[in-house]
C-alpha cells in the first residue's frame, strides 16, 4: 500500500524550458510523494507520461560539467575494455565515449541525443528501455557483460519490467551497474528538489534490493558516490552471486535513518515546508534591501524549488546556465529568464542562489573572483543559508 507524505504542489515539466509564446500550453501535474509499505520504495503518486519529458527536444546534457566528465572517465577505467557494454539512457555520450563503438550499444529515447551518439559511430537505439527492446538487442547482438545506467533507472516508472528486461539480456556472470541519487542523502540534506517529474522514484538500497530480488537479480556491492548531492552506485548480478559487505552496511545505515518507516518521511515533509518558508523569507529580505539576486544553474531541481515555493522573476532576476538549449528561454512554470553566464561581478550580482548546489566545488573554483569581492551564494541544502 502506498501512503502519501509530501505534496510539492502543481509542477511543470522540469526540463520544459520554453519561449514566451509557449506559456499558454504549458503542461502541469500534481507532484505528490508516497512511501510503499511493501517494498519501502519512495515513489510519486502520479507518473508523468515519459514521452512528455524525454523526446527530441530534451535539453539536459550530462557532459556540461567537468565533474561528471571526470566521474565517468574514472569509472570506465575500472571496467574491462573488452566487455560487451550496453548503456541505458546514454544522453550525449558522456559515459560511452570512453568505450570503443565496436562492442558498445546505447539506448536513448531522446532522439536528438541518440543522433549525437550515432554520429560518433555508436549503435544507438532511439527507444525507451522495454522487454521488447531487450529481446531485439539480444537477437542482434547477443547477451551483454555489462549493462550500465547513470541517472536513468530512477526515471523509469515500471521498475519490474526494467529489471526483468535487464536480467534477460545479461550474460550469466554479467553485471548490471547503475547509479542514482541516494535517498539517505536526500533525507540528510533535506534535498527535496531531487524529486520532480523525471525522478518518479528516489532509491534506498533497501527498496532496490526488494525490487531486484523480485526480478531475479540481487545487489552484490554498493559504492557511495559524492556526485549529484550523494548517489549510490549499485552492482547487481543474477541470484546466488557472492555478496560484498557494503550491501548490508548500507542497509543497516538506512535502517538507522529509518528509511524503512513511514514516520521518517512524515518528519521529512515538515522539514521541507520549513525550508520553503525560510527561502521565501530570505529572498524577500534581499529584495527589500534592494539586492540583485540571480540563480546559478537552470536545473530540474530548481524547477521543483521555484514552483513549490512560488519563486518567480519578482525574487530571482534571471538564471544563468551553460547549456545553449536552455538559454534565451524561460524557466518552467515560474518563467524566470535563462541567460548564458556572464560575469557575476560586472553584472552587479549580490547573491546567486545555487540551483546547481551539487556542483558547489566546481562553481566555487570558477567564481572565486566573485566570492573574493564579497559576492555570496544562497543555498537551501541542507538548510537555507547564505554561504
Ligand atoms: O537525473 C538527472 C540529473 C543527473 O540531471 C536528470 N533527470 C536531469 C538533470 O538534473 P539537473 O538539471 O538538476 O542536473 P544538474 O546536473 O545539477 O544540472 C546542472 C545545470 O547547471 C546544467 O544545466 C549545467 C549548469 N551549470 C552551469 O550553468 N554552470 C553547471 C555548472 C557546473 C556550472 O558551472
Amino acid at each position: 500500500m502506498r501512503k502519501q507524505f509530501l505534496d510539492l504542489g502543481k509542477q511543470p515539466i522540469a526540463n520544459g524550458f520554453l519561449y514566451k509564446d509557449q506559456r499558454k500550453n504549458e503542461y502541469f501535474f500534481n507532484l505528490g510523494v508516497a512511501f510503499d509499505e511493501e517494498t519501502k520504495l519512495i515513489t510519486q503518486t502520479e507518473y508523468v507520461d515519459p514521452p512528455l519529458m524525454f523526446n527530441d527536444e530534451y535539453v539536459y546534457r550530462g557532459s556540461m560539467s567537468k565533474t561528471m566528465r571526470d566521474h565517468f572517465k574514472e569509472l570506465s577505467a575500472t571496467l574491462d575494455p573488452k566487455a560487451k557494454v550496453l548503456e541505458i539512457g546514454s544522453n550525449d555520450g558522456v559515459f560511452i565515449k570512453n568505450f570503443s563503438p565496436k562492442n558498445t550499444i546505447a539506448v536513448e529515447p531522446c532522439s536528438n541525443f541518440a543522433k549525437e551518439t550515432q554520429d560518433m559511430g555508436y549503435t544507438t537505439y532511439p527507444e525507451f528501455w522495454t522487454q521488447e527492446l531487450a529481446d531485439k538487442i539480444h537477437k542482434i547482438h547477443g547477451k551483454q557483460n555489462i549493462i550500465f545506467a547513470a541517472n536513468c533507472i530512477c526515471h523509469i516508472p515500471d521498475l519490474n519490467q526494467t529489471f526483468s528486461a535487464v536480467k534477460s539480456l545479461l550474460s550469466e556472470d554479467g553485471v548490471f551497474i547503475f547509479e542514482d541519487p541516494s535517498l539517505a542523502e536526500v533525507i540528510n540534506n533535506n534535498s527535496y528538489d531531487q524529486i520532480y517529474d523525471e525522478h518518479p522514484h528516489v532509491f534506498s538500497v533497501i527498496a532496490l534490493d526488494n525490487l531486484l530480488k523480485r526480478n531475479g537479480l540481487q545487489i552484490v556491492k554498493v559504492k557511495n558516490l559524492k556526485v549529484h548531492g550523494g548517489s549510490n552506485r549499485i552492482f547487481a548480478k543474477k541470484i546466488d552471486s557472492k555478496i560484498d559487505k557494503t550491501v548490508e552496511q548500507n542497509k543497516s545505515y538506512e535502517r538507522i535513518l529509518g528509511l524503512d518507516k513511514f514516520e521518517t518521511f512524515k518528519r521529512f515533509a515538515i522539514r521541507v515546508e520549513q525550508s520553503k518558508n525560510d527561502l521565501i523569507q530570505l529572498l524577500t529580505r534581499c529584495k527589500e534591501e534592494g539586492k540583485t539576486v540571480i540563480s546559478y544553474g537552470a536545473t530540474s531541481k530548481s524547477t521543483t524549488v521555484f514552483n513549490y515555493c512560488g519563486i518567480g522573476p519578482n525574487l530571482i532576476k534571471y538564471i544563468t546556465d551553460t547549456t545553449p538549449e536552455k538559454q534565451g528561454k524561460l524557466s518552467p512554470g515560474m518563467h524566470i529568464p535563462v541567460l548564458s553566464p556572464g560575469c557575476l561581478l560586472e553584472d552587479g550580482v549580490d547573491y546567486a542562489y545555487l540551483g546547481a548546489w551539487n556542483f558547489i566545488k566546481e562553481i566555487n573554483e570558477k567564481e572565486h573572483k566573485y566570492l573574493d569581492n564579497g559576492g555570496k551564494f544562497i543555498t537551501h541544502v541542507p538548510v537555507v543559508k547564505i554561504v
